[in-house]
C-alpha cells in the first residue's frame, strides 16, 4: 500500500519539529520494513542503488542497513531489541541491539540527504537514539527527558534530519545509558561526501570498540560493571572471532572505529604508518595530520586513519593495552613466574578436586597452548594459531591481510601470508659467544655490573 507523504504525516500526527511517535494503521504501513540479520560475519559492502555514487564502507563482523527513497527522503528502520551475539566461535552473549545483531547495522547516507529513521522498540524499558556527532535540530538529539519523550515499549518514533556534513558517526541510546551501552546498543553511521572523489579511499572499514563484563560460564553482561570488564571487542567480537581486514597492496585503506567502553584504547597497527583524517567532529586538515603508528582513541571520540598498504604481509592490528588482547580471566590469578610450583601444585591437587592450574613458573605463554577445562560458554583467555604456532591473543585483537592482486572487491580471507624464503626471523645454530664483563668506567662511583654479548661469528651470511 503507498501512502502520501500528506496522508502520512496527517495519519499520524507527525510534524517536523520534533520527534514523534507513529501511531495508527496506516502510519504503520508505511514504514519501511525492517531487516535483521542473521550472521555475524562481514557482509559485502552495499553500493548504492539510487543517489550519488560512494565507495561503500565494510563493517567488521557486521553490515549495512538497507532503504528506500520515498519521494525527497531515504528511510530507514531500526528495531531495538533482545539478540544472540556470538562473541567468537564457542561463546555466545545475550545482548541488546537493533536488526538482530549487536552493535546494529551501519548506517550509510550522503551530506545533503534527507534522511529519516524509524526507531521501534521491541526492548522491556523504554529507549531513544541519539546521532553522535552529527548536527542535527534539537529536537532530533535523542536525549530522552531533554529533547524527546522516551519511546517506551511497544512504540515506534520517527526521526528527521538533512545531512550537514560528510564523516565518521555513530547511534546509541541516550536513555538508561550504562545499561544499554553495557548491553551492546550501538551503531556505526557514515555519512559520505557528496563528491564521490573527495577523500576517496579503496577500502573503509568501520567498527566500533565496546566491552561487556560477562562471568566466564554465563551469558548476560554484568550493566553495573565500571572497571572490572573482562571482554574487550570490536563490534562485540574477540579474538579470532574479528574478520581480518583483507586489502590489496598499494590500497589506499581507511580504518575508523569509535569508543563506546569505560577506558582508552591505543589502537596499534605493525608495518605501515597512519595519518589520523577524520574525526567524529569531521575531517582533519591535511596541513594538521602527522605520520602514527599507534593512536589513543578516548572514550567517547571516533578516529579514522589512512595509510597506502604498501607491505604485503599479515599484520597485527590490535589495542595496545595488553590486557584488552586477552579474554576473560578471573582477576585474582596469582604470578609465580620463578617459582618451584611443582611441590605446591601437587599438595594443591590434594585438595582441590578437578586439578589445580597456577599461571606458569615459566611465564604466561603456556596458558595458550594448554588444554585447561573451561565453564561452557567460555572463550580461553589466550587464542588463535597462526601458521607458526600459538598467537596468545584475544579481545581487541585482528590482522591487516595485505595481498598482491586482490579485486576491487573481494574481502575474503586469503589464508596466511607466504613470507619469501629467508625473510623469516629463524634460530640462531651457530656458536654462542659467553657473557663478559664490560669493564667499568674509570673513577665510576657505581659498582654496577653490566654484561655484553660479543659476536663471535659474522651476523650476515
Ligand atoms: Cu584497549
Amino acid at each position: 500500500m503507498t501512502v502520501s507523504r500528506r496522508k502520512f504525516i496527517a495519519a499520524s500526527g507527525l510534524t517536523l519539529a520534533g520527534v514523534t511517535q507513529v501511531a495508527g494503521r496506516v502510519a504503520a504501513a508505511s514504514i519501511p520494513e525492517a531487516p535483521t540479520q542473521a550472521s555475524p560475519l562481514m557482509q559485502p559492502p552495499l553500493y548504492p542503488s539510487s543517489g550519488p555514487e560512494y565507495q561503500p564502507v565494510v563493517t567488521l563482523n557486521g553490515w549495512t542497513l538497507p532503504w528506500r527513497q520515498n519521494g525527497d527522503w531515504k528511510e530507514f528502520h531500526l528495531v531495538a531489541e533482545p539478540v544472540v551475539r556470538e562473541i567468537a566461535p564457542g561463546m555466545k552473549a545475550h545482548l541488546w541491539g537493533y536488526n538482530g545483531q549487536s552493535p546494529g547495522p551501519t548506517i550509510e547516507i550522503v551530506e545533503g540527504d534527507k534522511v529519516r529513521i524509524f526507531v521501534t522498540n521491541k526492548l522491556p524499558e523504554h529507549t531513544t537514539i541519539h546521532w553522535h556527532g552529527m548536527p542535527v535540530p534539537n529536537g532530533m538529539d535523542g536525549v530522552g527527558g531533554l529533547t524527546q519523550p522516551q519511546i517506551k515499549p511497544g512504540q515506534t518514533f520517527v526521526y528527521e534530519f538533512e545531512v550537514r556534513r560528510s564523516g565518521t558517526f555513530m547511534y546509541h541510546p541516550h536513555a538508561d545509558e550504562m545499561l544499554q551501552m553495557a548491553m551492546g546498543m550501538m551503531g556505526f553511521l557514515v555519512v559520505h561526501p557528496k563528491d564521490a572523489n573527495a577523500h576517496r579511499v579503496d577500502r573503509d572499514f568501520v567498527f566500533l570498540l565496546n566491552a561487556y563484563d560477562i562471568e566466564p560460564g554465563s551469558y548476560v553482561p554484568k550493566v553495573n560493571t565500571m572497571l572490572d570488564f573482562n571482554l574487550w571487542t570490536w563490534n562485540s567480537r574477540a579474538f579470532p572471532g574479528i574478520d581480518h581486514l583483507v586489502v590489496g597492496k598499494d590500497d589506499k585503506v581507511r580504518i575508523r572505529f569509535g569508543n563506546l567502553t569505560m577506558t582508552n584504547h591505543p589502537i596499534h597497527l605493525h608495518g605501515h604508518e597512519f595519518e589520523v583524517t577524520c574525526t567524529d567532529g569531521g575531517w582533519t586538515r591535511p596541513e594538521s595530520r602527522w605520520p602514527e603508528v599507534t593512536v589513543d582513541c578516548a572514550v567517547g571520540q571516533m578516529r579514522a586513519v589512512e595509510f597506502i598498504a604498501s607491505q604485503p604481509g599479515d599484520w597485527a592490528f590490535h589495542c595496545h593495552k595488553s590486557h584488552h588482547t586477552m579474554n576473560a580471566m578471573g582477576h585474582d590469578v596469582k604470578t609465580y613466574i620463578g617459582v618451584d610450583l611443582k611441590s605446591m601444585q601437587q599438595k594443591i591437587s590434594k585438595v582441590v578436586p578437578g586439578g589445580y592450574m597456577p599461571m606458569g613458573q615459566a611465564g604466561g605463554a603456556d596458558m595458550a597452548e594448554m588444554e585447561m577445562p573451561l565453564p561452557d560458554n567460555t572463550l580461553p583467555m589466550m587464542t588463535g594459531f597462526g601458521q607458526f604456532g600459538p598467537i596468545e591473543m584475544g579481545g581487541m585483537f585482528s590482522i591487516v591481510k595485505v595481498r598482491e592482486g586482490l579485486d576491487h572487491n573481494d574481502y575474503k580471507d586469503p589464508g596466511w601470508f607466504k613470507q619469501p624464503e629467508g625473510t623469516v626471523a629463524r634460530e640462531w645454530t651457530g656458536e654462542l659467544a659467553d657473557a663478559v664483563k664490560a669493564p667499568a668506567a674509570e673513577g665510576n662511583p657505581t659498582d654496577v655490573e653490566m654484561h655484553v654479548v660479543k659476536p663471535t661469528a659474522p651476523m650476515n651470511h
